[in-house]
């Protein structure tokens, strides 16, 4: 009797496995996702999707693939971003500014001078607040599976090196496709040029503009140094990236697909910001050895500039939305512990 039931046990044990073994490929299509970049494949963002992929890879038992895209060359952030929600491109990574015309509460990222340090963005990113944020994407049909990082951004020019405020009056800026942006930068003086990232390279060179403003990584990935003389260290702003997914893709996906996805971003967060902090930290020397004259702000200047920027704060608080400003201007406080 003892000998038969622990035959019968492990027979109901061993077919409990089968069972799961064969569910668990079940729940793993063959799939091959696209991403879009603006960036070229040298960029930190290449890191965080390899990063990204290996994950999805080993935890798909290796049916999920993510297949990057790089140079814009399935679209700009906001075409990418516009066939990911139609489904005919799996995923993007993006900046926030050019999507706030499908989500104006990401605006209140564009703000000037809004974050102090990247370990504050990380915080609050990826934080209850970030999810806020992420909880808007699915009703405009995206999906965002986690933050990563674009980061600071500086400014440079082919026309003169910028120390004070006066020396962005008639600099003809390229910026990106967002009206706190422009705004800004026209504020400030400049001749302010929306574009999309694509374009800016032979802008630049052709001096349709003079000057564009972005984190050092993209400076140097993107080869600006070659048609650009100055580098202002302005700091005027944090870009975060989303990791946008398509939800029309996403809606037929199990549960464990979209799992692995969620997890994965996350591993590929990691690597992504280490990759470009690491390499934001030898940005300025490689491209001063490019042959950028590089300078500083005095902090009495950068009094200045925040001080004829705070304008833009009320100026778009109507189009951002009063509770996303509240939102991300109370968990700052907190995180600065003010
Ligand atoms: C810009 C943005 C872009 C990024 C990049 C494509 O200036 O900073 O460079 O979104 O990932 O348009």
């Amino acid at each position: 009797m003892k000998n038969i039931s622990r035959v019968a046990l492990t027979a109901v044990a061993a077919a409990t496995l089968a069972l799961a073994a064969g569910t668990a490929s079940a729940q793993f299509q063959n799939r091959n996702f696209r991403v879009s970049n603006g960036v070229s494949k040298e960029h930190p963002m290449g890191n965080g999707l390899a990063a990204m992929g290996a994950c999805t890879l080993e935890k798909s038992g290796g049916k999920m693939k993510i297949q990057p895209f790089w140079d814009g060359a399935l679209g700009s952030d906001l075409t990418s971003t516009q066939s990911v929600r139609t489904g005919s491109i799996d995923m993007v990574l993006t900046s926030t500014a050019p999507v706030v015309s499908i989500v104006p509460a990401l605006g209140v990222f564009d703000l000037p001078f809004l974050f102090n340090t990247a370990a504050e963005a990380d915080q609050l990113l990826d934080g209850k607040v970030g999810d806020w944020f992420s909880a808007k994407m699915p009703a405009v049909g995206l999906v965002n599976l986690a933050w990563w990082e674009n980061g600071f951004r500086h400014t440079t020019n082919s026309k003169r090196p910028i120390t004070k405020v006066e020396d962005f009056e008639g600099v003809k800026m390229r910026v990106m496709q967002n009206n706190v942006y422009l705004d800004t930068f026209k504020t400030l003086g400049s001749n302010a040029v929306p574009m999309a990232f694509t374009e800016v390279y032979s802008a630049l060179e052709t001096r349709t503009v003079d000057g564009q403003e972005n984190p050092f990584t993209n400076i140097e990935n993107m080869k600006f140094y070659e048609v650009q003389k100055y580098l202002t260290l302005s700091k005027h702003a944090y870009s975060p990236t989303l990791v946008l997914f398509s939800k029309k893709v996403w809606d037929g996906l199990s549960e464990q697909e979209h799992a692995v996805l969620k997890e994965c971003a996350v591993v590929g967060r990691a690597e992504q910001r280490r990759a470009n902090r690491a390499m934001e930290a030898k940005s300025v020397d490689n491209l001063r050895g490019k042959g950028m004259a590089v300078n500083e702000i005095s902090p009495a200047e950068t009094a200045r500039i925040r001080e004829k920027t705070k304008v833009i704060y009320e100026r778009h608080a109507k189009a951002i939305g009063d509770e996303p400003i509240a939102l991300v201007t109370e968990e700052l406080k907190r995180i600065r512990g003010q």
